[in-house]
């Protein structure tokens, strides 16, 4: 495989290699494995700056091998694939779907009757998780349903009416999610409706990973700060390309999908040049469009944005990444802006209407059990340093049991020095309200989501129903946290 196939759509590699040559004398420190803090760290070497500045990567869509409507068939592989990032004499080994960094584009409709045959030819068990789907458990591709190295399995599931939004997939075998995920396994999945009140919009979607080499250009292994912070690497890539340009009009409305792939970044991004407007979160639209100066994302989190080009002066034109500290112990916390995107000015157009109203979301009622979830941290002891309740993750334990269609009412709390982004699979959750240094604020907005960042010493009270019964997961979505045991399990009886 050469690198043409790498980032298949709209890659000017001719242009990257030369980009890369004339890059090449400026370098990244690579973290050190002794980092206590990373500003004083020694680099255990240095790579090369990678090309910037192509043209924002269209994702590769997977294609549809059924003719019929309301039918999704396809393929899907996961394999090593040597990609060359600077010149044919050296190559990376990322390991990708169907040979794309991220994944193809697995693009639905609500009501689909999905089939995809998935085959692993990895050195090492996987699976495939689909990120926030209502799917049967045993579809769920969780820790329990592995696809060993060689064998092929076909996960079958129909998405329900009202669940258009933008999700994902990835691995989930335990132990090995982090390392499947920053070799390159992700990749987006978008749920479309057919009564979308932006569809008038033009849409573009952003997939942000982590990409982490060490000085002699591979995929790096996870230090000791990576296994304690959570990874991360020297650059941010969205659809697999460092700082792509983003075409805007000045007065134009684009739709921006956003995923936070990355292992364990939290990342607060900002347009301050542009007018943005929160109009969805991980499940799909929100009520109304919200006007913000900034949205954090934890690691698996998703947004719908509405950006309006203003190119306002004295302002950077580009998608910023704004500090935010997640109370990180080895890495240094980001202390400056960092451009992830360069917004560059294409043009006047008109500005089209946004709807005032996107759609209705109820809120769930009164709930019918209620549970207490502790994260915390446990550095003391290697063999448990990831705790939920107390208990680092078993397999083999069920941490509970509740009930399908009963509404649950969790409070979730962080009690430990790091932020920790919480995930619950096979459903989505309206948050209720969160603690902000120990006094509770009402959430101002009804939303679905997945993931729901905890931050340190802080608490979240959210609400969800699991509409079927069977074994689910919850965790941590700092994949080095979810691999080092904070996860847990709860088995839903039918009701
Ligand atoms: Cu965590």
């Amino acid at each position: 495989m050469d690198r043409r196939h790498f980032l298949k759509s709209g890659s000017q590699l001719a242009l990257l290699a030369a980009g890369l040559r004339q890059a090449r004398a400026d370098s990244l420190p690579v973290h050190s494995e002794h980092a206590g803090h990373a500003a004083a760290a020694t680099p255990a070497g240095s790579v090369p700056l990678l090309p910037r500045g192509e043209r924002l990567p269209a994702l590769t869509p997977l294609a549809n091998q059924s003719a019929l409507d309301g039918q999704f068939v396809a393929q899907l592989e996961a394999a090593p694939l040597p990609v060359a990032l600077w010149d044919d004499a050296r190559r990376t080994t990322f390991w990708a779907y169907n040979a794309s960094v991220p994944g193809p584009l697995i693009e639905l409709w609500e009501g689909d009757e999905v089939d995809i045959a998935f085959s692993n030819r990895l050195p090492q068990p996987t699976s495939v998780h689909w990120h926030g789907l209502p799917v049967p458990p045993d579809q769920d591709g969780g820790p329990h349903n592995t696809v060993a190295p060689g064998e092929t399995r076909h996960y079958r599931f129909t998405l329900p009416e009202g669940c258009a939004g933008s999700y994902w997939y990835h691995p989930h075998p335990h132990g090995h999610t982090a390392e499947q995920a920053f070799r390159g396994l992700a990749g987006a999945l978008l749920v479309r409706s057919r009564n979308d009140p932006l569809r008038h919009l033009p849409e573009k979607l952003l997939v942000l990973s982590d990409l982490k080499l060490d000085a002699d250009g591979q995929i790096a292994a996870n230090d000791m700060a990576d296994l304690h912070d959570g990874r991360e690497g020297q650059f941010v890539l969205i659809n697999g390309a460092w700082q792509p340009q983003i075409t805007l009009a000045r007065g134009e409305r684009q739709r921006w999908r956003l995923w936070n792939a990355t292992s364990a970044r939290i990342i607060k991004l900002a347009l301050p040049a542009h007018e943005v407007h929160l109009v969805g979160t991980d499940g799909g639209l929100i009520t109304a469009p919200r006007l913000i100066d900034s949205i954090t994302l934890s690691p698996g989190e998703r947004a719908e944005l509405v950006v309006t080009g203003r190119f306002a002066a004295g302002q950077p034109a580009g998608l910023q990444s704004q500090p935010y500290e997640r109370g990180k112990r080895m890495h240094a916390e980001q202390e400056q802006d960092e451009t992830l995107a360069e917004v560059v000015e294409h043009g006047v157009r008109p500005t089209p209407v946004l709807p005032a109203q996107l759609r209705d979301i109820a809120a769930l009622g009164t709930p019918g059990w209620r549970r207490r979830i502790v994260l915390s941290e446990n550095m003391g002891d290697p063999r448990a340093p990831f705790l939920i309740n107390g208990r680092g993750y078993d397999m083999n334990r069920i941490d509970g049991t509740g009930v399908a269609g009963r509404i649950e009412e969790w409070e979730v709390v962080a009690d430990a020095h790091m932020d920790h982004p919480f995930h619950v699979h096979g459903t989505q959750f309206q948050v209720l309200a969160r603690s902000v240094d120990g006094i509770w604020e009402d959430e101002p907005f009804l939303a679905w989501r997945d993931v729901v960042n905890v931050p340190a010493g802080q608490m979240v009270r959210l609400r969800f129903v699991q509409a079927l019964p069977g074994l689910r997961m919850y965790h941590c979505h700092i994949l080095e946290h979810e691999d080092q045991g904070m996860m847990a399990q709860i088995d839903f009886l039918p009701g």
